[in-house]
């Protein structure tokens, strides 16, 4: 018993060319399990085998009704399929849901199978080798074009071991089932079992699914754990992807799931209502598909009625194609990438089907805008197709979700992407340039706009301009790091701002300034405190934190500001006195410079601070030579504002 070979395949063709029976003549196991479909002797809904193949690779078998009036079951059965069986009775050759089928196969993508031609010991050799050429015209141009044929009779059991050698081939030529880490199980039946509760089966796609998986339901939301799993009726711990799966669900209500629904784990798949598609209409349509006109859509294992709105024309003629906008009447579980069909209700008909190219449920106002939108998101070249799906940060998980690429070819696409600076990282999330572009102009504008209202403040505070810029926190710093470093934007203490705005006072504002530096210059190194200068001298918060970004003032501590003339001499000072004599006390520092102890302190940490000297028990010394800390004093004096020309 390998593992290794998980493989699904499914029955297709006319009703009554003997799939059911073929099923099991190969199995021993009868795929028609209703009591219906057994008094009937016609299948109405999927039924599920499983054989050993000569090799021993296990292969699971849908066997699909092949009524017309059953086709949206058939279309359940057979969305995650590795190959056909496609059924024709040899006694009456090609049949309108032969023909229906292979339009579905084909439109659904599957492009490996075989041809059995059934009931063999009906019919002479000549009879079958006339069948076997109409078969071939049937398949020509289709996908199924150079599948094998094999002449089968299930009640004579001829030709059975060759049929499943043949299959073997087929699959062993398969490529591997994408394993995406994100498993989607499409429920095709859901049910309870006495002592169990509830169970769903399905052909499980994009990742694997374990026993204690917490799992989600999609559409609802409803929550369960995966209790126990099956393949094939064999208990198992990880069922892989590809293989058919029952899964007992924990915390659920049988009547909370059922077909159509999608178990995922928590958060990775969301249903949508309008989905963007490339639409072929089949050659054989009986007519066009016209703007307006009501559908089913079916994808994997759902169904939905969907509203058409043609986004090229009036309407898409038999064998041409354009792009639609499926409203659909409720939402379903699908992703980009997938394959849908189209069907008429009544009269039935298959019309034809194509790809989901969009699920972000924009609507488009205009018709060429949503033509152009989608045009971009299905553009053939990975790294396009991502380009489009990264109009706004998104993190490369939803962009691969987006774009429908899988992991290891969305982050070599990003990772080229980026380094060609076609697109920006932004923290967790990456973005076409055009779109970083239009929220860094957003951001400009929004300062421009900051210091046009309030053009006494340095800026705009980080908040505000998230507010209208509208990311998640680790983004917006991310953002502003990246104007910040592009020289864009710049810092100005808390404030953000444009590189050349400079706060301007109102000529009563300057008025007050005057008076204040007056007072300030009378005994610079004991000027007045803050408090002092906003009660006597009107110079309020605002109006001081501009003149320290103007450079007019150097805030020292808290609630100390001085001229920068004042600190600037003062520091010479200091280092002059270390020049000499190595260290420096608070009153040698005080008696030097004619202050008082209460604005030397405050006087000297700044010089700590800045990194000029350094306090060792009560004494000061430098740290470095003083030329260097000569620099830093005119640093520290010019940074704690901008410093103006004017000023400087
Ligand atoms: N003589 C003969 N009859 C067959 C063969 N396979 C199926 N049948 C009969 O054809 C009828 C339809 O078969 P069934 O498997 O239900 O067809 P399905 O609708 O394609 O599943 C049944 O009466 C079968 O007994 C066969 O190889 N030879
Ligand atoms: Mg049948």
């Amino acid at each position: 018993m390998t593992d290794t070979a998980v493989r699904v395949v499914g029955t297709a063709g006319h009703v009554d060319h003997g799939k059911s029976t073929l099923i099991t003549a190969l199995t021993g196991i009868d795929p028609d399990r209703l009591r219906e479909e057994r008094e009937r002797g016609m299948t109405i809904d999927l039924g599920f085998a499983w054989v050993t193949l000569p090799g021993g690779g296990d292969v699971g078998i849908v066997d699909v009704p092949g009524h017309q009036d059953f086709i949206r079951n058939m279309l359940a059965g057979v969305g995650g399929i590795d190959a056909v069986i496609l059924v024709i009775a040899a006694d009456e050759g090609v049949m309108p849901q032969t023909r229906e089928h292979l339009a579905i196969l084909s439109l659904l993508g599957v492009d490996r199978g075989i041809v059995a031609l059934t009931k063999r010991d009906l019919v002479d050799a000549e009879w079958a080798a006339l069948v076997s050429d109409e078969v071939r015209g049937a398949l020509a141009g289709t996908p199924l074009a150079g599948a094998p044929l094999v002449e089968v009779s299930a009640t004579a059991r001829t030709g059975l071991d060759r049929l499943l050698r043949t299959l073997e081939e087929v699959l062993g030529a398969a490529p591997a089932r994408r394993d995406q880490a994100r498993p989607r199980l499409p429920v095709d039946r859901a049910f309870t079992m006495s002592g169990f509760g509830t169970v769903v089966t399905g052909t499980l796609v994009d990742g694997s699914l374990a026993v204690g998986d917490e799992i989600e339901v999609v559409p609802g939301g409803a929550r369960a754990r995966v209790r126990g799993l099956q393949t094939h009726k064999r208990t198992i711990e990880v069922a892989a992807p590809g293989s058919r799966v029952a899964a007992n669900l924990s915390g659920i209500d049988k009547d909370a799931i059922g077909r159509g629904m999608v178990v995922v784990r928590p958060g990775t798949l969301v249903a949508v209502s309008v989905i963007g598609a490339r639409i072929r209409i089949l050659e054989a349509a009986s007519g066009p598909l016209a703007h307006q006109d009501t559908v089913k859509v079916h994808v994997g294992t759902a169904e939905a009625v969907a509203r058409v709105s043609v986004l090229g024309g009036p309407a898409i003629a038999p064998g041409s194609e354009d792009w639609v906008q499926l409203r659909l009447a409720e939402p379903i579980a699908v992703l980009v990438g997938d394959r849908l069909v189209l069907r008429r209700p009544s009269p039935s008909e298959t019309l034809g089907g194509g790809i989901v190219a969009d699920t972000s449920g924009e609507r488009m106002r205009r018709r060429s805008d949503a033509v152009a939108a989608l045009d971009r998101r299905s553009a053939t070249s990975v790294a396009d197709r991502l380009l489009a799906s990264l109009d706004v940060p998104r993190t490369p998980e939803e962009a691969g979700l987006r774009s429908g690429l899988d992991a290891a070819v969305r982050d070599a696409a990003l990772d080229d992407l980026v380094a060609t600076g076609r697109a920006v990282r932004l923290a967790d999330a990456v973005l076409a340039r055009e779109a970083f572009e239009a929220l860094a102009v957003r951001a400009e504008r929004t300062l421009a706009l900051a210091h046009r209202r309030t053009p006494l403040r340095p800026g705009a505070s980080r908040e505000e301009l998230r507010s209208t810029l509208g990311q998640p926190p680790k983004r917006y710093a991310a953002l502003v790091a990246t104007l910040v470093a592009a020289g864009r934007i710049v810092e100005r203490g808390t404030m953000l701002a444009l590189p050349a705005h400079r706060p301007t006072l109102s000529e009563e504002q300057e008025a007050r300034w005057t008076a204040a530096r007056a007072a300030l210059g009378r005994d610079p190194l004991q000027p007045p405190a803050v408090s002092v200068l906003l009660a006597e001298q009107g110079i309020d918060r605002e109006l001081l934190g501009a003149l320290i970004e103007r450079g007019d003032l150097v805030r020292v501590s808290p609630d100390a500001v001085f001229l920068p003339d004042a600190v600037q001499g003062f520091g010479e000072a200091v280092i002059g006195a270390l020049e000499r004599g190595r260290t420096i006390t608070v009153a040698a520092a005080r008696d030097l410079t004619g202050s008082s102890r209460k604005h030397v302190l405050p006087l000297l940490q700044f010089l700590d601070d800045h990194g000029l000297t350094r306090r060792v028990n009560d004494d000061r010394i430098l740290i470095h030579a003083p030329a260097i800390a000569r620099e830093r004093l005119r640093a520290a004096v010019g940074a704690s504002g901008e410093r103006t020309g004017e000023s400087a």
